[in-house]
């Protein structure tokens, strides 16, 4: 059973699945801005490998002309400037059961709102690496396409080259998460994080890297983590459909805070807001793919009669772009709410969210969307 050497697991995950283990971060932490690692969503296909002697793990380069270039975890840590950055990982089925409530049957694991964190990634930039393995990463040439990546368990996928390489794209090579060694659930001892891309690229347990003209041939590149049309049915086209990268955006209610009358004078919620009658407090999180920022989060109040913008709380983020998840909140007079709250955010590039979960549905309910809708009574 590959399953039996799994790691424990903190009781407060939401499990979607156990062999293997899917399992959403708690809501309560989706309101934190980093998410701590106990907590941190966990989606893995297969088995976690037995424990990984970090001693004797190596990365193997795989270049074009089938050389290899090996590193200990060692020479990784010596070789090359370390650099952390703040990252967001979204699982491309975050939402999906939002997407089954709004539209129809959706195949595949019915994430809530948790497949998603936010964590600080300590290691060394991919393009060092290639570089040091001798790609001539500022004139790549025109054959070297993608950098597919392999799983100590078999799980494998690819990135477009750019990205590997792009000095502002930050992709790493991490052995650390929020200051720890990762844990063995998140890739130990080494995983990619292809910051702003659905977090199917980013290959946990990591041993290999091969540059290629083609995109990885693992299903998981070839086949799972694809969109479709709403009519496309359960039989698409799959080589047609373009693999998912970058992210769309997204955004979330976490929480809804009511602050009764009575509580006015001394709760801290009513003091933060200056509140002066009986309020619901709104708060949630936003993100955008691509390192593109949040520019704005738009909340109704009212099923989507009027609309007011939310605070988006300042963090510091470590990296070249926007790569993490903004948290943001707002208060409404109970008197201005009536039936439904929504939200839809909107980045940098003026992207923003579908109304409605039949225009965007494809039957793996992946990229889900859609605004936000969750009853004043609290349920969604
Ligand atoms: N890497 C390996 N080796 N095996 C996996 O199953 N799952 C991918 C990605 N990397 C996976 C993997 C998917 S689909 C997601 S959403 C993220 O890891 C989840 O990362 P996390 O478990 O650290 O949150
Ligand atoms: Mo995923």
């Amino acid at each position: 059973d590959p399953f039996s050497t799994d790691p424990d697991r903190h009781e407060s995950l939401i499990v979607r699945s156990s062999r293997p283990c899917n399992a959403e971060t708690p809501t309560t932490a989706l309101g934190t801005y980093i998410t701590p690692n106990e907590v941190f969503y966990v989606r893995n296909h297969l088995w976690v490998p037995e424990i990984i002697n970090p001693e004797t793990h190596t990365l193997k380069v795989e270049l074009m002309d089938g050389d290899e270039v090996e590193y200990t975890m060692d020479e990784l840590r010596k070789k090359f400037n370390p650099l952390t950055i703040t990252a967001t990982l979204q699982c491309s089925g975050n939402r999906r059961a939002h997407m089954t409530r709004g539209s129809r049957q959706t195949n595949g694991l019915q994430w809530e709102m948790g497949a998603i964190s936010n964590a600080e990634w300590t290691g060394v930039r991919l393009r060092d690496i290639l570089a040091d393995a001798g790609v001539h990463v500022d004139d790549i040439p025109e054959g070297v396409k993608h950098a597919q990546f392999m799983g100590a368990e078999a799980y494998g996928a690819s990135i477009p080259i750019e990205k590997a390489i792009d000095r502002r794209g930050d992709t790493i090579i991490a052995y650390e998460m929020n200051g720890a060694p990762l844990p063995r659930d998140h890739g130990f001892p080494l995983r990619v994080v292809v910051p702003g891309h659905v977090a199917a690229r980013s290959v946990k347990w990591l041993n290999k890297i091969i540059l290629s003209d083609e995109e990885s041939t693992s299903q998981w590149q070839r086949r799972d983590y694809k969109c479709f049309g709403p009519n496309e049915g359960k039989n698409p086209n799959w080589d047609a459909a373009a693999s998912i990268q970058e992210m769309p955006v997204q955004s979330a209610i976490t929480s809804l805070k009511h602050v009764g009358a009575d509580k006015l004078n001394d709760s801290k919620l009513a003091r933060v807001y200056g509140l002066e009658e009986e309020s619901i407090v709104v708060e949630g999180y936003a993100f955008a793919g691509g390192g593109r920022r949040i520019v704005r989060v738009d909340i109704s109040p009212d099923d989507g009669r009027s609309w007011q913008q939310a605070e988006i709380l300042p963090q510091d983020e470590k990296g070249s772009k926007a790569w993490s998840w903004k948290q943001w909140r707002l208060a409404f007079p109970v008197r201005d709410v009536n039936q439904y709250f929504l939200v839809k955010a909107v980045d940098e590039s003026y992207n923003t969210q579908p109304d409605s979960f039949d225009a965007h549905y494809n039957f793996r309910g992946n990229l889900t969307s859609g605004w936000h809708r969750v009853s004043a009574t609290g349920s969604d």
